[in-house]
């Protein structure tokens, strides 16, 4: 399964963060701290150039805190960037960030040219949750779906920083198997665009090999599933998703993973782990 969606707002937020780029002086780029370098769009990167960039692996409440910290030891060997992990909710990580802004870009008197910063990122990753938060007020609509931003906005966040919230932009075609079915499972991507059934078994046989304690808790398993279809029926059969004739509704179980997954309720879980971690 390669993604393939690119709607017509994604283009035009595209042309717009580029036309922007010349008088930005720090990119936020918001990550998905479970799927860090996954959700790294590298269109944007290209865009960004040499600009300062602070990378922001965002709602690292829901991964895996191991793993995150190893992802932040990538981040802090990358030349011109700096990796913090946050909630976008949280104002005291707000509060960190509004410190850092000022130190990253030029320096220069930031009253009579307010330093700006444009916040960039993959669908539903937490854009405007995080710009409301910085500005400590309801300046941008932020909900639990993918391309709910489809405008960008300015907000003036003091008299030093200018801020601007842009629309969640993919590529147009993910290429990557394993990076496609992971930010399909995370929620970066419209569900109409991809088939539920198959991103929840694929992640399912992520999820069986490197949490498999989380899911037998979850989901009261007194014996693992041998496969990803095995762990779907066993959650059809706990959850009551039966069709006529007793058989599983694999389509609805597909639903409750994802689901679950995505509010953290079977446990804190990165779906992508560092390339240090798994050369061990
Ligand atoms: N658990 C958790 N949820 C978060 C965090 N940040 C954002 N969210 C949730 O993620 C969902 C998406 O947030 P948005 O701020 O709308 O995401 P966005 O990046 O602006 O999305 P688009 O506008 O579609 O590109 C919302 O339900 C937020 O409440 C976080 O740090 N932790
Ligand atoms: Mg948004």
């Amino acid at each position: 399964m390669s993604i393939q969606w690119f709607p017509g707002h994604m283009h035009r937020a595209r042309k717009e963060i580029a036309a922007l780029m010349a008088k930005v002086d720090v990119v936020i780029e918001v990550l998905d701290a479970r799927l860090p370098t996954f959700s790294e769009n590298p269109m944007l990167r290209e865009l960004r150039g040499t600009r300062p960039c602070l990378k922001l692996l965002n709602k690292s409440d829901l991964a895996d805190p191991l793993v995150t910290m190893a992802w932040k030891e990538h981040f802090q060997r990358e030349a011109g960037t700096v990796p913090l992990e946050v909630v976008a909710t949280n104002a005291r990580d707000a509060r960190a960030i509004i410190a850092l802004l000022p130190r990253m870009g030029p320096q220069r008197n930031l009253v009579m040219q307010p330093l700006v910063c444009l916040i960039l990122g993959i669908p539903n990753v937490g854009k405007s949750t995080l710009m409301n938060t910085l500005v400590g007020r309801k300046v941008a609509r932020a909900a639990n779906q993918a391309a709910i931003t489809t405008k960008k906005k300015r907000v003036h966040l003091n008299d030093e920083i200018t801020l601007y919230d842009t629309p969640g932009v993919l590529w147009p075609k993910i290429e990557d198997e394993e990076a496609s079915f992971m930010l399909a499972g995370s929620g970066a991507v419209r569900e109409t665009a991809m088939d539920n059934t198959e991103v929840a078994a694929r992640v399912g046989k992520y999820l069986l090999r490197e949490y498999a304690d989380l899911l037998r808790t979850r989901y009261k398993l007194d014996e693992l599933p041998e496969n990803e279809m095995g762990l779907l029926v066993e959650i059809g059969k706990k959850r009551g998703c039966l069709v006529k004739g007793g058989e599983v509704d694999l389509a609805k179980a597909a639903g409750i993973l994802l689901n679950e997954l995505r509010a953290g309720q079977i446990g804190r879980i990165s779906l992508q782990k560092p390339p240090a971690w798994r050369e061990g």
